[in-house]
């Protein structure tokens, strides 16, 4: 039986098994060359495959997940931007509500329309808490969702989000510099959060190099995405993909 993709996350975390998600943009896939990403993710071998952002350009969403899904074993799960980012033929979604902003539309709006369209789909749904932290640069996420980012050097203000997020009833939180963000989310931010709620903590933006994944590893993030390097430095991406394997310790099972 496939196991849920929120299974995986939360199995690992459990086990103390760090984990890892490469985030593809259908913008930015070759259809004729697809191949080569299929390759690249099999060598990589993530724990969980996201496709999406905060923009899309092309219709090519369906067409990219299809081909995967055809020719890999990868569970596909939907980072959506808004409403109009679903396909039938992934696995899950991560249904983002954008809790670090005021903007109705991205906290329950988008939401509302993508509701039907999702049970209708069948596919999984993980209620993901999204927080948009301040990298130092005004990503696309932060323009289209046309909220206001936790300051980068205010962790309790991204703790208490998280915390009222999990209250709420949130499955795991994801913390998001965005898309090629200056630099990565402060450890001492993800610390605080992992010390606040029990969750799963995802982290990702401007993660470019090896210390910077283990400083979100070792700072509490159960989940690391990857997505720029991934597309521009396959052979750095490879290299940051093994620290998972590092930082993993064995906690035994209760
Ligand atoms: C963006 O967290 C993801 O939403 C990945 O960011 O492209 O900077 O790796 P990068």
């Amino acid at each position: 039986m496939n196991l849920s993709v929120y299974s995986i996350i939360k199995a690992n975390q459990e086990k103390g098994k760090k984990s890892l998600a490469l985030l593809l943009d259908p913008d930015k896939i070759d259809l004729q060359q697809i191949h080569q990403t299929i390759q690249l993710l099999n060598k990589i071998s993530p724990d969980v495959l996201l496709i999406g952002g905060s923009l899309m350009l092309s219709d090519k969403l369906n067409k990219v997940v299809e081909a995967i899904k055809a020719q890999t074993e990868f569970a596909v799960t939907l980072f959506p931007g808004n409403s109009l980012h679903i396909s039938d033929k992934a696995d899950a979604i991560l249904f983002l509500s954008l809790i670090s902003g005021r903007n109705p539309d991205f906290l329950i709006g988008q939401h509302v329309h993508a509701a039907p369209v999702i049970k209708r789909a069948g596919i999984e749904v993980i209620p993901t808490g999204y927080l948009l932290i301040d990298c130092g640069s005004v990503t696309t996420a932060n323009y289209m969702s046309n909220t206001t980012p936790v300051p980068y050097n205010k962790p309790e203000i991204a703790a208490c989000t998280a915390l009222a997020g999990e209250m709420l009833g949130l499955k795991c939180m994801y913390l998001d510099g965005g898309s090629g963000a200056a630099k990565p989310i402060s450890p001492e931010m993800i610390k605080l959060v992992k010390q606040t709620v029990l969750v799963p903590i995802v982290v990702g933006g401007g993660i470019r190099s090896v210390e910077a994944a283990k400083n979100a590893y070792e700072a509490g993030a159960d989940m690391i995405v990857l997505g720029t390097i991934f597309e521009n430095n396959t052979e750095l991406a490879t290299e940051i993909a093994a620290v998972r394997e590092q930082l993993s310790v064995s906690i035994p099972s209760k």
